[in-house]
């Protein structure tokens, strides 16, 4: 029987993290790996495994401390001595690629925050108490959406969160894994992958997106002909130039002014106090496409920019994106969403709500109809949308009414509309 002592491995670029958690106790028997307390930085938290068996002889931390590489945690009696002397150079590799993988997701998750749910994945914080109650049902409190303060996790949170991830069945809680009856391979050729990291955070957001969030969508088919003949006349008065702006600017001011109609759509659903938290900014969100995966940044106080502002924030903003440099924080506080695949092709589909909002705009590409306008066959620019709404705060009648008043603002007369 020797003492081997376990020491703080080293995190990088975290310095004098406290510890919010000793999940073992003297004369308790851990195996390898067994995590032995908790560290939380402003960023995330890493659990500490241990890197030998054996019997916890004596705790040197405890929780509120600060701590920082090499600092010793607690000494282990054990048997294996070959082991031991590993310890004490402090080499083992697993645990310098844990702490290595969870520093590369804490990197990922302060960039990049996915769709809907995304977005609102990362966690901050979580009581002991609570990162207990996580763990025990074998939940990574990272992956939770915290309704608290600053997005700290509660215990109805965890419990949401594994509703979400499960389905109860015979009294007996089961991970909902379906096995197909034949596998892949029987049929020809396959290549495994690893699921992207960001669509592994999206993931569960968008379940529970799906399976918490009753949604209804509604599709409606808008004229936008003269909004268009006059989108592809606009030219700079001093220049001469011609302006680009895409139809998307003129749908998300529009969109403003729905939502100043409509306060319902401008809303979110406090779970905590059971009420409706009415929003008094307009910050919209847009669906980005990059190469790293979706993203959903927010313009902010778009009742306040003229088209060509929005369309110069909707440029700037998705180039922050897709080159990785946006704000974590601009993934937050949205008012609605916008999600449109009008520069790809496409007419109808459902979008789904990112949360905590309570309605998305999906817009698909213009096409040319042939319609009957005062008994006459005539060619119109439509433009397809799909808005999807949490039916619990807003009622099919008043998705119809949003989508009409839609239509009139980017209608005939959208110059008036718009312009109010
Ligand atoms: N109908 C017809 N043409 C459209 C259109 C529409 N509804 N919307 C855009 N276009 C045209 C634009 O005018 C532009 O034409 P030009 O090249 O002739 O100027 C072209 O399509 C490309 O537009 P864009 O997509 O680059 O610009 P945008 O302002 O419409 O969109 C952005 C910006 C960031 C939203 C977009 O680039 C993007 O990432 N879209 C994907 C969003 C997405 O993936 N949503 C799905 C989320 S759910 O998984």
């Amino acid at each position: 029987m020797t003492s081997t002592k376990i020491l703080v491995p080293d995190m990088g670029d975290f310095k004098d993290v406290e510890i919010i958690e000793v999940l073992v106790k003297e004369g308790q028997q851990v195996n390898k790996n067994d995590s032995l307390i908790t560290l939380e930085s402003d960023k995330s938290s890493v659990e500490v495994p241990s890197t030998h068996k054996g019997t916890v002889e004596k705790i040197n931390i405890k929780v509120g401390n600060k701590v920082n590489q090499g600092d010793l945690i607690l000494s282990l009696k054990s048997e294996n001595k070959t082991e031991e002397k590993k310890v004490a150079v402090n080499k083992d590799k697993k645990i310098e690629k844990r702490v290595e993988d969870k520093k590369q997701e804490v990197i990922e998750k302060k960039q990049i925050i996915p769709t809907a749910p995304s977005s609102q994945s990362v966690t901050k914080s979580a009581s002991p108490k609570v990162r207990k109650f996580a763990r025990e049902l074998g939940a990574n409190v990272l992956e939770i959406t915290g309704s608290q303060r600053a997005g700290r996790v509660s215990e109805e949170d965890v419990k949401n969160f594994i509703r979400s991830q499960v389905a109860v069945s015979g009294g007996k809680v089961e991970k909902k894994i379906h096995k197909e009856e034949y596998p892949h391979e029987e049929f020809g050729e396959i290549e495994l992958k690893d699921i992207p990291r960001v669509k592994k955070l999206s993931g569960p957001q968008l379940v529970r997106s799906w399976t918490e969030i009753p949604h209804v969508t509604q599709h409606e088919e808008i004229d936008i002909t003269e909004m268009e003949q006059f989108r592809s006349s606009l030219y700079d008065y001093y220049s001469g130039e011609m302006i680009k702006v895409t139809p998307l600017a003129f749908i998300s001011k529009a969109l403003v002014s729905a939502l100043k109609t409509f306060p319902n759509f401008n809303a979110s659903i406090d779970p905590i106090h059971n009420k409706i938290i009415y929003k008094k900014y307009f910050h919209l969100g847009f669906a980005v496409d990059t190469p790293h995966g979706l993203m959903v940044p927010k313009v902010r106080n778009v009742d306040q920019m003229s088209i060509k502002q929005i369309g110069e924030a909707l440029k700037k903003t998705s180039k922050l994106c897709r080159e990785l440099k946006i704000d974590k924080k601009e993934f937050f506080g949205g008012s609605m969403t916008i999600s449109s695949l009008g520069g790809i092709g496409g007419t109808f589909f459902t979008p789904i709500i990112n949360p905590p909002e309570v309605a998305i705009l999906g817009v698909g590409k213009s096409f040319d109809k042939l319609i009957k306008l005062k008994g006459k066959i005539v060619s119109r620019k439509i433009l397809p949308i799909s808005l999807s709404y949490d039916h619990r705060i807003i009622d099919g009648a008043e998705g119809a009414r949003f989508c009409v008043y839609l239509s009139e603002c980017l209608g005939k007369d959208f110059a008036f509309k718009l312009a109010v």
